[in-house]
């Protein structure tokens, strides 16, 4: 008797799923189907699990293919079980493929396609219903989104825009998307959410349209390069109850989250100085996004990571704020600092795209620091030092994959559950950031 066996979390059980089991099952006799538990999903970085492991478990049960379930607990279990069943076959959705090449040693691995749409009739079906999201943009950050996209539970992308329909057509026929659009209107009726990594210019071209249109809006940073571009994307939003959020990862990751409460929580006594660095070279290639004539620069790249440790630890009433670049011919900033004063503060946060620093975040206090090594933007461990180094703390907190499922999965929540929204980044942190982003670009340009 040939016998299969497949994993899965199988969350809001949907038609993927169903479809998935059956095509599993196909394959032999008998389906041994691993399921698995809350604890081990967030240690493999699964994010926004919604239904119990009894009721998952039920769910695949009630779907008739499996003939044995196993509950899965941790890494390294599928060869345990594999060897313990003598199972011939391990199969899994192709969202996987290669992922799981290395169980070829002990069963034959098998990739079986994935269900690209999701029915709507099975949707009303399940509590929460699964939001359908389409990608504006298909360039590197995009297909970054798309790899984390597998680990956040209750979404899937199913539309993928871009102007030319051939890189639109790439992208989804090598991520299995269901539909490829150069019409953005038509692609705005195929979704119920928008996740924007097109180029700076463009977003609040997108981000408008889209909220309009009734579509909650995730968009990558900076979110705009106007102050009042943001303001009435907020009013938008708002007026339509819709979800607006602006994608700088770092403002989502458990590790920063967890430093700003050690921050504010007074180890620190009065936060006096905050300084944040990011550079990351790149060379001046022709057609470079990064040194685009009118948005490219080290500010706008990598400005929305910098201010941001700022603006939440002090806020967005600055007294004063001051900026001093290199320029390079086409009077693009390849280096770049902004100094902030604030009435009991102040700042300073170091960009560069051709000038290489050391990418640290310190926060200075009267009673101590934290200091945030290279790359803080991640924050996977921050030190608090105090003036006797031996009451020295360290602490550290999970970073998984490229950190953009966090964003992802705050997003999908408050699309859910609208009574119980919560912006990690808020509307006045994204409308001071595009302030910002309007004054730098303004004094560069020399006006
Ligand atoms: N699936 C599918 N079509 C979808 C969604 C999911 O065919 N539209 C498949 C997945 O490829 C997987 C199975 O359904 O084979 C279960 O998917 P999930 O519940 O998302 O679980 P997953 O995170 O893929 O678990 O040990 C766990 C496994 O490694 C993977």
């Amino acid at each position: 008797m040939k016998k299969v066996i497949t994993y899965g979390t199988f969350d809001l059980f949907h038609d993927g799923h169903r479809k998935l089991l059956a095509r599993a099952k196909e394959l032999g006799e008998y389906l041994i189907v691993g399921v698995t538990t809350e604890q081990y999903d967030i240690q493999r970085g699964k994010m926004n699990v919604v239904d119990s492991l009894m009721r998952r478990v039920d769910n695949v049960r009630s779907s008739g293919y499996a003939d044995e379930i196993v509950i899965e607990e941790h890494e390294g279990q599928k060869i345990e079980d594999i060897q313990k069943f003598g199972a011939d076959i391990f199969a899994i959705g192709t969202d996987w493929r290669g992922k799981f090449d290395y169980l070829k040693e002990y069963c034959e691995v098998v990739y079986l396609e994935r269900t690209k749409n999701i029915s709507s009739s099975d949707l009303r079906e399940v509590r929460y219903g699964v939001v359908r999201l389409g990608i504006v943009g298909t360039g590197r950050i995009a297909r970054r989104t798309m790899d984390e996209t597998k680990f956040v539970s209750g979404m899937i992308v199913s539309a993928v825009y871009n102007p030319h329909i051939e890189s639109a057509r790439r992208f989804s026929e090598a991520r299995e998307i269901e539909l490829a659009f150069d019409d953005y209107d038509a692609f705005l009726k195929s979704v119920e959410a928008v996740y924007i990594a097109s180029p700076h210019d463009t977003h609040y071209d997108y981000a408008r349209r889209a909220l309009i249109s009734g579509k909650h809006v995730l968009c990558e940073k900076p979110m705009v390069l106007r102050q009042n571009e943001a303001r009435e994307l907020f009013e938008l939003a708002g007026a339509s109850d819709l979800v607006l959020m602006e994608a700088i990862k770092t403002a989502y990751a458990p590790g920063f989250l967890n430093l700003l409460a050690i921050a504010k929580g007074g180890r620190l006594g009065k936060i006096r100085d905050v300084e944040a660095a990011f550079t990351k070279l790149v060379p001046a290639r022709p057609g470079a996004r990064e040194y685009d004539a009118k948005v490219g620069g080290s500010f706008t790249e990598l400005a929305s990571y910098t201010l941001l440790p700022i603006i939440k630890l002090f806020g967005a009433q600055y007294r004063d704020i001051r900026f001093e670049c290199f320029k390079d011919e086409n009077g693009i900033d390849t280096y770049a600092k902004v100094y902030l004063h604030y009435d009991e503060g102040i700042a300073c946060a170091k960009t560069g795209i051709g000038v290489k620093s050391e990418g640290q975040l310190l926060i200075s206090g009267t009673g101590g620091y934290i200091l945030v090594k290279s790359p803080w933007w991640l924050t996977k461990t921050f030190e608090v030092c105090y003036e006797k180094p031996d009451l020295n703390e360290h602490f550290s907190a999970p970073f998984a994959g490229y950190g953009l499922r966090y964003e992802m999965a705050d997003f999908v929540r408050n699309i859910r559950e609208p009574s119980m929204r919560n912006y990690k980044l808020s509307r006045e942190d994204s409308i001071a950031l595009a302030g910002v982003m309007e004054r730098f670009l303004r004094e560069r340009a020399g006006r």
